[in-house]
């Protein structure tokens, strides 16, 4: 199953700003480092995403005069979540978890990085026509099937894994090696639309 060179496990966004202590903390976070570090050894090809934003980006409440984190505001592409500033590029916040193995990654994808628009998957920015070059690099590797885990769940990973879908690639998420945010019901909502999509929501068991 694994170990397959058209199979990729794809860790999202294991950075020290969504992991306990940072500026946008994922409960639990920093549990997963371990089990990811073991998944690795199954797959043949790891790329990592890096969540990576100027200061005043369009996803910041701080770049909006009398927004508060957590709203939804509407902006040129659509709806967007307002966020603690988090992930600025050459922060502390926006580097990898310290345990996190990343001697194997091939591939570490930035994101974010537009200060107008904002990405959480790693195909596709938030105004889901600009993208960030994964998908052809993964082709163009022969690469077919994505196992996706990391953080969080519900935005980054859940964007991640529905984009894939759509650009032909066979997807999964790795449930137990994810940690979910879990804004005004985002858990249930994406656990609806990635089970349409055909993306299996999988525990690592079956992989180690
Ligand atoms: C993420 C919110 C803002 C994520 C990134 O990695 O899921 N969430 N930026
Ligand atoms: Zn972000």
């Amino acid at each position: 199953m694994t170990h397959q060179p058209t199979d990729a496990l794809v860790i999202i966004d294991l950075q020290n700003d969504f992991c306990p202590g940072g500026a946008l903390e994922v409960r639990n976070g920093d549990e997963i480092v371990p089990l990811i570090n073991r998944l690795q050894e199954r797959f043949g090809h790891v790329i990592l995403t890096q969540d990576w934003h100027p200061a005043g980006h369009i996803s910041f409440a701080t770049s909006h005069p009398g927004a508060q984190p957590f709203e939804t505001i509407q902006v040129a592409y659509g709806p967007q979540v307002l966020w603690p500033d988090h992930c600025l590029q050459g922060s502390a916040g926006a580097a990898f978890h310290p345990q996190l193995d990343t001697t194997r990654a091939e591939l570490i994808v930035r994101k974010g990085y537009n200060p107008r628009i904002d990405s959480y998957s790693a195909f596709l920015d938030n105004d889901h026509s600009t993208p960030t070059g994964l998908g052809g690099a993964l082709k163009e590797r022969g690469i077919q099937r994505l196992s996706f885990c990391g953080l969080a769940y519900d935005y980054c990973v859940h964007f991640s894994a529905m984009d894939a879908v759509s650009l032909g690639f066979t997807a999964c998420v790795i449930e137990d090696a994810c940690r979910a945010i879990d804004l005004n019901g985002s858990v249930a909502r994406v656990n609806v639309e990635m089970q349409r999509a055909g993306i299996a929501r999988i525990s690592s068991d079956t992989l180690l």
